[in-house]
């Protein structure tokens, strides 16, 4: 470590739970429960920095969940971080680039040293990532319903509150359907786009070149959530661009499927692709290639949405962000007052320094189930008993 960047004293990570309001059903099931993993650090000056690593409990969206999330960054993430040869994000990505795979550990390590210099210099997230918009065009991601009815309710009550683009989750079943209803209801003005979370294989092409009739902003990971041969097959038969989510988990990923033409859209998620820095790379390719983009989301609490928007204020992100707000969520978020979409269908960009959002010391420790934290004189991260919790 350099003279400049300050030493880290405290280094904690907290597995919380957010039970959702309601479950959440996609193409690859239902997720009900939702722990996420948080990190915080503290500098020696006093400066903090909060970062989410929004894995899912489950191993069915992607193959990392919470537990093996909160065990790569005790035992890996964030161990390697503190021998960085500074503070810096970018050092910090470098440090912990010996870890193969588990984006969301590294994500949500580097997302606390982003605020930790954030806080610092006194600049925020968004202005230090390059950011230029001051607010972010978004839209809701709908869970799929018991029945039609149920989703165009939801649809025109979204609508009406302002949101601007509609994500309808489909899975085999749950497509043309739905589809269907909303186009016939909201009429072909609204901005709509599917997501199937690798619900579907190459066999059902016809339900997606039946979707081209719909004029959709995309569509998301129809095939495998690694297979970028079957969505390049796919996509030479579609107008409509296929978009990308779980098979791109890096900078390296993105460049290969745009070379084979497997996407022509990309949804950014920084935990997926492991951070920020790997974010920005993909966003200076698609925006080279002139290749749309939006940032995705995972159901993160606020500490998540505010490094999301922060990354949103980017001239690239050209589509709206999925930001479902907290309220449909879960109970309370962790971060009080939590992001606004107002009725125009914008949540402003975290002005602040440090997270942008003021995290609620005492709703994280209500919520703690787990926590490690840093032994000073062993410089390792060890998991304590809950007994000795202290934010
Ligand atoms: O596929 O985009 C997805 C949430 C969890 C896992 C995967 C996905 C999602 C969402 C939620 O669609 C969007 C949001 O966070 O508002
Ligand atoms: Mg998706």
């Amino acid at each position: 470590m350099t003279e400049s960047s300050p030493r880290i004293v405290k280094a904690s990570v907290y597995e919380v739970a957010m039970p959702l309001l309601k479950t959440f059903v996609t193409g690859f099931g239902d997720t009900s429960s939702r722990h996420t993993v948080l990190i915080h650090i503290v500098d020696d000056e006093g400066y903090e920095g909060w970062g989410e690593a929004p894995a899912l409990d489950h191993p069915f969206y992607l193959p990392e969940t919470t537990s093996t999330t909160f065990s790569i960054v005790i035992e890996y993430a964030l161990a390697l971080s503190l021998q960085a040869v500074s503070n810096d994000p970018r050092d910090v990505a470098r440090a912990m680039s010996p870890i193969r795979g588990n984006t969301f550990a590294r994500a949500g390590v580097e997302a606390a040293y982003w605020a930790l210099v954030s806080a610092r210099s006194g600049r925020p997230i968004s202005v230090l990532l390059g950011g230029t918009a001051n607010r972010v065009a978004v839209g809701e991601s709908l869970s799929i319903a018991d029945t039609l009815e149920e989703t165009l309710e939801e649809v025109a009550l979204r609508l009406a509150e302002g949101y601007q683009r509609i994500k309808l989750k489909i899975r085999p079943g749950w497509d043309l359907n739905v589809v269907r209803a909303v186009r016939e209801r909201f009429g072909d003005e609204i901005l709509l786009q599917v997501d199937a979370n690798a619900a579907y294989t190459l066999d059902d092409a016809d339900v997606f070149r039946a979707m081209d009739e719909f004029g959709l902003l995309c569509i998301e990971q129809p095939l495998g959530y690694d297979d970028l041969e079957g969505s390049q097959a796919l996509q030479r038969q579609l107008r409509t661009p296929i978009c990308l989510d779980e098979a791109i988990r890096s900078p390296r990923d993105a460049q290969r499927a745009l070379d084979m033409d497997a996407c022509r859209n990309i949804n950014v998620k920084p935990a997926r692709v492991g951070g920020l820095v790997a974010s920005l790379d993909i966003h200076r390719l698609c925006v080279e290639r002139g290749v749309p983009m939006w940032c995705g989301g995972m159901l993160e609490s606020g500490i998540g949405r505010s490094t999301n928007l922060a990354l949103c204020s980017l001239p690239g992100f050209t589509q709206p962000a999925d930001m479902s707000p907290a309220a449909v969520l879960y109970e309370e978020d962790l971060v009080d007052p939590t992001y606004f979409v107002d009725d125009e269908g914008y949540i402003e960009v975290p002005r602040a320094s440090g997270l942008g959002f003021n995290v609620v010391a005492s709703r994280v420790k209500d919520r703690t189930v787990r926590f490690a934290t840093l032994d000073s004189r062993t410089q390792t991260i060890r998991e304590e008993s809950l007994d000795h919790l202290s934010i």
